[in-house]
């Protein structure tokens, strides 16, 4: 299906203007379901267009922070009508640049549009609090003012609903930005930042840098002049990210890594969990840290189970997302193909029971970077199938004895980032909420999703204890202002 013409892609955003890297130098983005399809060529920046886009906001950030919330956030309503407006076309580029189905980009898009039309709303809202003072003529209260310039660095998994989630809260409160997608999939944040300049964002306050992270990484962390990293992605950049930003004074922001648990109980519905169950683990071809990777079943369910799970996840449609009956799309190049099916084979190897798929696809398949959705049996929970997290369309059951067990299992990693619980006994389900180590907590429904006006972020291993979105991502992209406030004596 490689009808479609390479986008001709307008480059790095810096002050305002669309321009090619200084360098002149382009890297292409190729379809991962069929890599003859060329989607775009993008600006391969180095440190000048990096030095170029923070001094940009730099310049751009002290009238930002004056302009009245209210005004900030009728530019951001502005630019969700606008992409509104954009959803069908800007979807089909999500999925020739990142592989998920057209029914999941047109969602993801969707969703970018309800996090713009959401920030927008808070930038109405109460941004500070009124204190007793000691002193009958004082007046204390709080205000929360921007940070300054932001860094945030995003992945190709949700190349607009990401981007999206951090860079509009931190332009609602004020801050300007330099983002930098992933080299995988970055158009989708060009197309998000072309609406924000079509709404009337002021030149300077959004900047995007697209090219590779070794090229751009470190400097992306250390300029002096941003001054709070905001980051979605693996744990070892993640990890290296908060040593260097730590290094230099700034806050930071991770979002990391999930093995998230779907425990079913013997009680549960098990139509409706199977179902729920294998959307967590294979929407996005498993590639999302909200996916499900463990069933965690009760021994005297869990025969009856598995057999129906590798029965349907056997029948699923692998293939381009645009074409309607796919189900599960590619991996997002070869590299993470082949990661997955060697991680799968290395499972094999320590003896772990595979019922279905697991193997890269040839024949029709044979241009993408497909992997055929993988059951495992009889999962050890302390293996590495058990405790690694594959970033692919692989789900493993482990069988337990009733909820005490589950919930040890279940708890027994080193992430805690989402957790879903099935069953009909309200009693379990609020045991369950109470004792389960995750940020998001799901009883009958998967593990994955994420809707704006609440809290995201994991425990553990999974985030650094802050959290993005709703309210919360105001923590993170503003500070507080102390103020003592008294008429003159005289
Ligand atoms: C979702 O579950 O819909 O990188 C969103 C990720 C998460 C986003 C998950 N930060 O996969």
């Amino acid at each position: 299906m490689s009808t479609t013409t390479t986008i001709p892609a307008p480059g790095n955003l810096i002050g305002g203007a669309w321009q090619p890297a200084i360098s002149g130098q382009t890297f292409e983005n190729r379809n991962p379901a069929d890599t003859d399809d060329l989607v775009a060529h993008h600006a391969a920046s180095d440190d000048r267009d990096l030095d170029a886009a923070f001094a940009a906001a730099s310049e751009a950030f002290p009238a930002w922070r004056r302009t009245p919330g209210i005004a900030r956030g009728n530019i951001l309503y502005r630019a969700a009508e606008i992409l509104a407006s954009r959803v069908e076309a800007i979807a089909r580029e999500l999925t020739r640049e990142e592989g998920k189905t057209l029914k999941e980009a047109t969602g993801e898009t969707m969703r970018a549009v309800a996090i713009l039309r959401y920030f927008a709303g808070e930038t109405a809202q109460p941004h500070g609090e009124h204190y007793p003072s000691a002193s009958p003529t004082t007046m204390l209260y709080t205000l929360r003012e921007p940070l300054g310039v932001i860094t945030i660095i995003t992945p190709w998994n949700f190349p607009i609903a990401i981007p999206a989630w951090k860079l509009v809260p931190a332009l609602a409160y004020g801050n300007a930005v330099v983002i930098k997608p992933a080299s995988d999939a970055p158009l989708c944040t060009i197309r998000l930042a072309e609406c924000l300049v079509d709404a009337g964002l002021p030149a300077g306050v959004l900047n995007v840098v697209t090219g590779s992270a070794s090229a751009l990484g470190d400097r992306l962390v250390t300029d002096e002049r941003s001054v709070a990293v905001s980051f979605t992605g693996s744990d070892a950049t993640g990890k290296h990210i908060r040593d260097l930003a730590g290094a230099h004074g700034k806050k930071v922001q991770l979002e990391l890594g999930g093995k998230n648990p779907a425990i079913v109980l013997a009680d549960a519905d098990m139509d409706h969990a199977l179902t729920q169950v294998i959307n967590g683990a294979m929407m996005s071809t498993g590639q999302k840290c909200t996916a499900t990777s463990r069933a965690i079943v009760d021994r005297h369910i869990v025969a009856e189970f598995t057999e129906r799970l590798a029965q349907k996840i056997g029948a699923l449609t692998v293939g381009n997302g645009l074409d309607g009956a796919t189900q599960v799309g590619p991996l997002i190049n070869a590299k993470a193909a082949d990661s997955v099916a060697e991680q799968v084979e290395q499972a094999r190897g320590e003896g772990t029971e595979l019922l279905v798929g697991g193997r890269r696809l040839d024949g029709d398949h044979a241009r993408g970077h497909f992997v055929a959705p993988a059951l495992f049996n009889d999962v050890s929970p302390s293996s590495r199938l058990g405790q690694d997290e594959l970033f692919g369309p692989v789900l493993g059951v482990i069988p337990v004895d009733g909820m005490d067990e589950a919930i040890s299992v279940a708890n027994n990693v080193r992430y805690g980032l989402s957790a879903s619980l099935f069953t009909r006994d309200l009693t379990r389900a609020m045991r369950f909420v109470q004792e389960i180590q995750a940020g998001i907590v799901h009883v009958n429904s998967e593990t994955a999703g994420a809707e704006p006006q609440v809290p995201f972020g994991g425990y553990k291993g999974s985030s650094s204890y802050s959290r993005e979105q709703g309210k919360a991502a105001r923590e993170f992209f503003t500070q507080i202002k102390t103020v003592y406030l008294d008429p003159s004596p005289s």
